[in-house]
């Protein structure tokens, strides 16, 4: 497939709404009202609110959330269609972290990007134990079709398209949705103890569009996950990879996160990005950032600068 075709597929409304596992989501109805939804088909969802749910937590606090949803699809809901819901980002009260230097592309990036950082990144890349840093507060995190930042202090920034595991307030992993970790990689570059500011800034997460419920980790190793930058209409960078590069398992990572800690309403886990643009790119103003994995679906952001 050419550069274009790839685009334009990867952008095609509705595209990721192929798989027909159960994908939870947020949204704002007509009202302004913010609903939970099941997504019923490429352009439905059902609004689950006249069944009580009104939140994510209960569902996925709960001992099968599969069972309980199959069980309320069967109830006569109302049917929203997804063109006329602004999806919001799936995310209420849960903290979300991120793991990083997990794929090897991610080591080679980072050791190339600073000589003063080289041998923490080869170090962590190796250890038993992985880097796991604070990403954002729930609050703050940016759904699909909403701007994602690049900081205007920074001149080398990047999307970064990651897997993301949600886990319940028992470390359980309940379900799967898309993060773009952005971040600015000079800063990070210059100084290791900079990786906060390069991390966590306005608008700097994005996650989405909903969170796929009941994929054991097998099975999540064999999504794909692609990006495609577009600048005015013209793709400027597509790269792809798949979940099962991710060097550590997700039971690992979710364990570590969870050593010596609570998370009373959840957590987010960002799996660390396995697809790093050439040293010559850096995101714009304007940029749409499209980041599909084959499982979930399409999480998809404009650029504003920050
Ligand atoms: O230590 C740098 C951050 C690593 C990261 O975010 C990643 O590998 O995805
Ligand atoms: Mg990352």
């Amino acid at each position: 497939m050419s550069g274009k075709a790839k685009f334009a597929a990867l952008f095609r409304p509705g595209l990721s709404a192929k798989m027909r596992a159960m994908k939870l989501c947020r949204f704002k109805d007509k009202q302004g009202q913010i609903c939970i939804g099941l997504v019923a088909d490429d352009s439905t969802l059902l609004d689950l609110t006249p069944a009580g749910i009104t939140e994510l937590f209960p569902l996925l606090e709960s001992e099968n959330p599969v069972a309980e949803l199959n069980q309320l699809a069967k109830q006569n809901l109302p049917r929203v269609a997804l063109a006329e819901a602004k999806l919001l980002a799936p995310v209420e009260r849960q903290e979300v972290w991120a793991a990083g230097v997990t794929y090897l592309r991610s080591k080679t990036a980072r050791m190339e990007e600073s000589d003063f950082s080289a041998t923490a990144y080869d170090k962590v890349y190796a250890a038993e134990r992985p880097e796991i840093f604070f990403k954002s507060l729930p609050e703050k995190v940016v759904g699909t079709g909403e701007p994602v930042g690049i900081r205007r202090d920074a001149k080398w920034n990047v999307p970064e398209p990651e897997l993301a595991l949600v886990m319940n307030s028992k470390g359980k992993i309940v379900g799967h949705t898309i993060g773009n970790d952005m971040s600015s990689r000079d800063i990070e570059g210059e100084n290791l103890l900079y990786l906060p500011q390069a991390k966590t800034y306005h608008r700097s997460c994005a996650l989405g569009p909903w969170i796929t419920l009941g994929t054991p980790e097998v099975a999540a190793r064999e999504w794909k996950i692609k990006i495609e930058i577009r600048r005015n209409g013209q793709s400027v960078f597509a790269g792809e990879t798949s979940a099962g590069q991710i060097k550590r398992s997700f039971g690992q990572l979710a364990e570590f996160l969870f050593r010596s800690q609570i998370f009373p309403h959840g957590a987010v886990l960002l799996t660390g990005t396995g697809v790093v643009p050439p040293d010559t790119f850096t995101l714009r103003e304007k940029d749409e950032v499209g980041i599909e994995i084959t499982g979930i679906g399409l999480l998809k952001n404009p650029v504003t600068i920050v």
